[in-house]
């Protein structure tokens, strides 16, 4: 996609001056009119991550809620000709007497929540900026208890009012947030009000240019999330390894007493451990353990643990297994693995728009198990929680990314804090999911020095956080006739080289790859984290012909032929398993918006690549066996 790089660095060069004429413009009319949009001192810029939300005792806020499209964000003003106009998050009812108030939740239109604005209503299809929405709850406090606000994921950012207060800001359409409401709350009807702004921003995480839609709005599930005073709200146990009869972690406790015991349970191996919380809020666990079966594809085991602390307790299910490299090979349990895998967007099979329920999972990865594969990259951001569930309970690998995507602004100091925060986040609400073995920083990422620089910061992000996992990236390669060459020099940063590459559809014909060698710069595992070609289901013609189902599965064959000799080789994910809704893909008759590089299509046709990939991998001809 080298090419194509090159003329979106051109597109986000144009947008970004226009959008910096449009923003200029706007603060300029936001600081005469208004006070909006500095946080007070008692609201939470940087909201809390709970853990293990879907074990918590939650109170959901799914369902229908009031909205309001507000294309020039005028819900956001307090003043206008020197009037005090209430900003949206009033929540107020226009009157007869008194000042204008020129909005209505409770006579505006309904989303549902979890999912995008954009596949609900015609008008809202393309719409990128910002949509406020409201709900009305009945909530009954409970003594002892302190109370979060739980978002799955807004996309792309959200200011969070309850009863006329703000409780937070996020940034970031992919990682869930908490916002603290116990003081805000009252005993009896209470609303929440949310603006919602999925405008692309240069510098956002991802920035102007993606090949996915940008889907609007609150496209996961919320929850009120009820905690003790004081909780357990962070933990982190695995198998150690160098020595896998010895689970080690954490558990971190919010306003501990230091010196108290952190209990944790796991009956079935007859484990009951304890250890003192120390200064940091932290109680460290080494634990032994014997007759532990192992987690692995083959052996999906989970056991279910159980945390303890004053009054709170927190269940889990947990798989234990290892991972890690040696020389150029991949380790699961101490022996050599190879991931046949897939990429996999958070598009929804069938109903197309964003991925959320348990249903969408269960189908997408049901067909990952139907295709032999035993590992899946989930692109280009984290995906809905329940997809590291299923995976973690079906038995499937998992490459998790964050949606630092081509070009971001790699030398903004606030771009790379954004990117920390999603990582951070990402890794807290997964690293508990034994699915999960590869934190990916970044996909195809022009090689510049600022960008070495901030990636290398985001790896080492990414050891600190959890040591116990891999890190990779995929990679941009060059190209010399026909020969491959990988030599990023972000590699040397990485645990496992990602490379993308589209062989007989970007570049040169599918028949190329049969000559094609690699060079690679890295004593390391490589994974062919991308390739593929588009093909509209049902379309056929001969192997040379475009679009066809015929054309793609030709260049399967012949990718095949080529994986086969790269010796380093530990996995693949070729692009992509479902057909998955991009404005970039304009061809009528053929993409009508989409791009057609899945093996499936939207309506769940399979096409005659996917039953070529699922030959190689049934019977094992592509990587060695394990
Ligand atoms: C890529 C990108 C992926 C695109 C794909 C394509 O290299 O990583 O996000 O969708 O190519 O289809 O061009």
């Amino acid at each position: 996609m080298v090419a194509a790089m090159d003329q979106g660095d051109d597109i986000v060069q144009t947008r970004f001056r226009s959008v910096l004429g449009w923003l200029y413009w706007r603060m300029a009319l936001l600081s005469l009119v208004s006070g909006a949009g500095s946080i007070p001192a008692q609201a939470q810029s940087t909201p809390t991550l709970l853990a293990d939300v879907d074990h918590r005792a939650t109170m959901s806020l799914d369902g229908d809620w009031q909205t309001i499209v507000d294309p020039y964000f005028s819900g956001q003003y307090t003043f206008h000709h020197e009037v005090r106009r209430n900003g949206f998050f009033m929540n107020a009812k226009p009157k007869k007497d008194g000042g204008p108030v020129e909005y209505d939740f409770s006579k505006s239109s309904i989303l549902k929540v979890p999912g995008d604005w954009n596949t609900q209503r015609d008008s809202l299809f393309y719409y990128e900026g910002p949509l406020w929405y409201e709900k009305d709850f009945h909530y009954v406090p409970k003594l002892h208890t302190r109370v979060f606000l739980h978002f799955g994921a807004v996309n792309y950012r959200s200011t969070v009012w309850v009863n006329t207060e703000k409780v937070c800001e996020h940034e970031g359409g992919f990682t869930p947030f908490d916002c603290e409401v116990t003081k805000t709350l009252h005993d009896g009807n209470n609303f929440v009000v949310l603006s919602v702004d999925n405008t692309r921003r240069p510098n956002g995480v991802p920035t102007l240019e993606t090949d996915w839609w940008n889907y609007g709005g609150i496209t996961r599930d919320v929850l009120l999330v009820d905690v003790p005073d004081r909780f357990i709200d962070d933990y982190d146990l695995h198998l150690n390894r160098a020595n896998r009869s010895e689970i080690d972690g954490f558990v971190h406790i919010d306003g501990a007493d230091t010196g108290t015991e952190v209990g944790v349970i796991i009956p079935e191996l007859k484990v009951s451990a304890k250890a003192p919380i120390s200064q940091d809020g932290r109680a460290e666990f080494k634990i032994p353990v014997t007759r532990l079966n192992l987690w692995s594809p083959q052996n999906p085991k989970l056991y279910h643990v159980k945390i303890t602390w004053g009054s709170d307790s927190l269940e889990d299910e947990l798989g234990f297994r290892t991972i890690e490299t040696r020389g150029t090979q991949i380790l699961l349990n101490g022996e050599p693995i190879f991931l046949r895998g897939i990429c996999i967007h958070a598009e929804a099979p069938y109903r197309t728009g964003r991925a959320y329920s348990e249903k969408d999972v269960v189908t997408l990865l049901t067909w990952v198990r139907e295709l032999g594969a035993n590992y899946v990259r989930l692109a280009h951001y984290p995906h809905d929680e329940r997809m590291t569930r299923a995976a973690d309970r079906m038995g499937i690998l998992v490459w998790s990314e964050i949606p630092v995507y081509w070009a971001i602004q790699f030398d903004n100091p606030q771009v790379l804090e954004n990117a920390e925060q999603q990582l951070t986040a990402m890794i807290r609400r997964d690293r508990d999911k034994a699915s999960v073995i590869l934190w990916s920083i970044a996909n195809e990422t022009p090689n510049t020095p600022a960008r070495v620089k901030f990636l290398s910061t985001l790896a080492q992000q990414v050891r600190d956080l959890d040591s116990s996992r891999l890190v990779t990236a995929a990679l941009l390669v060059r190209t010399n006739g026909l020969t491959k060459i990988v030599d990023d020099p972000l590699g040397q940063y990485l645990d496992v080289i990602g490379t993308n590459e589209y062989i007989g559809w970007y570049e040169q014909e599918p028949a190329s790859a049969d000559q094609t060698t690699w060079q690679i710069a890295f004593q390391k595992p490589l994974i062919m984290s991308e390739f593929g070609g588009e093909a509209k289901a049902g379309l056929h013609g001969g192997g040379e012909d475009r679009w066809s189902e015929e054309y793609q599965a030709s260049i399967y064959q012949h990718q095949l032929i080529m994986l086969k000799r790269i010796q380093q080789l530990c996995g693949l994910s070729p692009w992509i398993l479902m057909d998955f809704r991009s404005p970039n893909r304009l061809l009528p008759g053929v993409q009508d918006n989409f791009n057609r590089k899945g093996l499936i299509s939207d309506q769940g046709e399979k096409k005659q690549a996917f039953y070529v990939l699922q030959k190689a991998y049934r019977e094992k001809t592509v990587g060695k066996a394990e």
